[in-house]
């Protein structure tokens, strides 16, 4: 989009209102003030009004962990885009591999729905895609990653579009991708889409001692973090580095 690395910072189901406010206030602090990075937090819901009024006038931006593609209701515990826009959403995670897998059910044409949903509300939406252990082993990744973006990209807009490629067997594990692997996936994503300037950018286990590689990769646009966002310090080393 304007060029700049991308730091997610996905929360996940962590911290309460009070402790997000405590992160804000150390990790605001910590960030250097001419910091080249688009850096997002993605809270849990429960979080995004209180974060949403502290960030207001800084360069840290706001996003959602899900989206519902309706904007009202009969969904028990869903959050729509008009919602999260009237928070000042401006991202959102759609098909986070750790949704799938609690959701437990068919989800192509409701990943599609979902994208559209998000830039219906001009909320720019992340589609996480990747393989599993087995499906590498197997030399799928290709063939998978293909079918994810096929089922899910049908009439979205892939002008306000970021794509996150989470190797499946990378998240949580402490394992992360090769950052040439990463590179290589990422750069035949680029290609499969036939759009040279979509953001693509890098989840699991990224942490202080991968960073770097995965930074210097030409193809990579930025990284998802996760246990390593919780902290602000570590955080905010990862967005100074
Ligand atoms: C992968 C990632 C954040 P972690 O889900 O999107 O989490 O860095 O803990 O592997």
């Amino acid at each position: 989009k304007n060029g700049k690395k991308l730091i997610v910072a996905n929360w996940k189901m962590h911290k309460t209102q009070t402790e997000s406010l405590e992160f804000l206030n150390f990790f605001l602090n910590e960030i250097k003030k001419d910091h080249d990075r688009e850096v997002i937090l993605f809270p849990p819901f429960t979080s995004l009004g209180v974060i949403s009024k502290h960030l207001y006038g800084t360069k840290v931006r706001l996003g959602a962990q899900n989206i519902h593609w309706d904007d009202y209701g009969s969904y028990t515990g869903s959050i729509s885009g008009l919602m999260l826009g009237e928070l000042d959403v401006k991202y959102v995670i759609v098909n986070h591999y750790e949704r799938l897998r609690c959701e437990q059910n068919p989800y192509d044409k409701m990943t599609n729905l979902r994208l559209k949903a998000a830039q219906r509300h001009a909320i720019t939406p992340i589609l996480c895609v990747g393989e599993t252990q087995e499906q590498r082993n197997a030399d799928e990744t290709e063939k998978i990653i293909d079918t994810q973006l096929s089922n899910a990209l049908s009439d979205v807009d892939l002008n306000n579009l970021i794509i996150g490629y989470e190797s499946i067997w990378a998240i949580g594990t402490g394992e992360s991708c090769k950052p040439s692997e990463a590179n290589r996936i990422i750069a035949w994503i680029r290609k499969q889409l036939g759009k040279k300037d979509i953001p693509i950018i890098y989840g699991g286990s990224v942490t202080h001692s991968n960073i770097k590689g995965i930074m210097a990769q030409p193809e990579i646009n930025g990284v998802m973090v996760g246990s390593l966002s919780l902290d602000p310090t570590s955080l905010a080393r990862i967005v100074n580095f």
